[in-house]
């Protein structure tokens, strides 16, 4: 089946319109430039800890470890719940944190009560990401990283996870000894545009495919894409799909590897030969292999039945963003193919709210459904 005749509804728009959002995030973002250099001097003895939910928790994954590796400045990602069980297990008193809130909405519970308890219970500073500069979590951080973005109409994040996580990379990138890489960056959007365009028939093909289970490996900075393609995965094509480090997966979870199994590995520079080598044991068992990977060093390998090369040498910092669309329309597709709908997706709301007991509120925040919109 052709599944590029599925081009169409607001989950495909947006996530199509990602290289022209990130490019006038860019340039708004350069024009705080020198607010933006403020806060690295101002917080570089702090160990800065990223927190989100759901997408933007793994968003807080990938932004730290980007974030690190330009900065040098210690990071942890941690999910906004787990300051609100242990706290002290986050905010440890014998260091001095800073707390990167991200939230598209800028309104999910877990992230503003993290963000109170930080503030209030352990007098952590907060910067706060969202995608609406008008939300309570941008009214309340201390510091804000704002940039104009079109609100997204699809319940499942997809263009705001790109666009926040350019957000945290163009902050670090304000580091010393940075411009080179700031130059790069500016290349990005065009490069991207045009690989998602030439990629759509590729991508099409691979998700369309009999129900099968989902494998996303990765390492370092690409892990957090790599949680977010699973979870876009089971979001928007109500598939069984895991992540693991890629090296992990030999140490109990390949048990589950058959030939409904398909793996796909975010391959790194820096992890490429290491990482390789699990895909090439993977297929001795039968599984079926995609790799997304860089142009470097082109790619001809037997075990590999899925090869994309992401074009020019932007390595480990800037890949991310050529991967995640990709990504994306893995499961975009694979839902089209199931005959399911990803701008109805099953039991899913926009924002998770919960009340005072914890519970869940069930509201269309954005267009949200929590019906099963779909059939299993
Ligand atoms: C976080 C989130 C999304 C998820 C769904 C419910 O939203 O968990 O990651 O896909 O939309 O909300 P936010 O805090 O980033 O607005």
């Amino acid at each position: 089946m052709d599944l590029t005749r599925f081009q169409d509804g607001h989950t495909f728009a947006e996530i199509m319109r990602q290289p022209e959002i990130w490019r006038a995030a860019m340039a708004a973002l350069s024009g705080n430039r020198a607010e933006l250099a403020g806060w690295l001097k101002a917080h570089q003895e702090r160990v800065w800890i990223f927190t989100g939910c759901g997408t933007s928790y793994y968003l807080a994954q990938s932004g730290a470890a980007l974030f690190e590796l330009v900065t040098g400045l210690r990071t942890r990602a941690v999910p906004a719940s787990e300051i609100l069980t242990y706290p002290q297990l986050v905010f440890n008193r014998h260091e001095r944190p800073l707390l990167v809130a991200i939230s598209r909405s800028g309104t999910t519970t877990e992230t503003l009560r993290a963000l109170s308890k930080a503030r209030s219970g352990f007098g952590v500073p907060v910067l706060s990401i969202s995608c609406d500069d008008a939300s309570p979590l941008s009214r309340e951080g201390d510091l804000r990283l704002t940039f104009p973005f079109p609100a997204e109409h699809s319940v499942v994040m997809t263009g705001s996870f790109t666009t926040m996580l350019l957000g945290i990379l163009y902050l670090g990138l304000q580091a010393e000894g940075q411009q080179h890489h700031l130059e790069q960056l500016a290349e990005v959007p065009a490069v991207a545009a045009a690989w998602m365009a030439a990629s759509q028939a590729g991508i099409a093909a691979v998700a369309d495919r009999p129900a099968s289970d989902f494998v996303f490996l990765a390492q370092g900075p690409y892990l957090g894409l790599a949680n977010e393609a699973s979870l876009k995965m089971k979001e928007m094509s109500i598939s069984p799909s895991v992540c693991y480090h890629a090296l992990e997966f030999r140490h109990g979870p390949m048990s589950v590897v058959s030939d409904k199994t398909l793996i796909t590995l975010l391959l790194s520079d820096a992890g490429r030969a290491l990482e390789l080598r699990v895909a090439a044991d993977m297929k001795k068992l039968g599984a079926e292999v995609a790799v997304l990977h860089a142009a470097a060093a082109a790619l001809e390998a037997p075990f590999i039945d899925h090869g994309f090369t992401a074009p020019g040498s932007f390595g480990d910092l800037f890949n991310p963003f050529l991967y995640m669309p990709l990504l994306q329309l893995l499961g975009y597709y694979h839902a089209r193919s199931k005959g399911i709908d990803p701008d109805r997706p099953r039991n899913l709301t926009a924002v998770v709210t919960l009340d005072e007991s914890g519970g869940l509120t069930l509201t269309d925040a954005v267009n949200g459904h929590h019906s099963s919109g779909n059939g299993w």
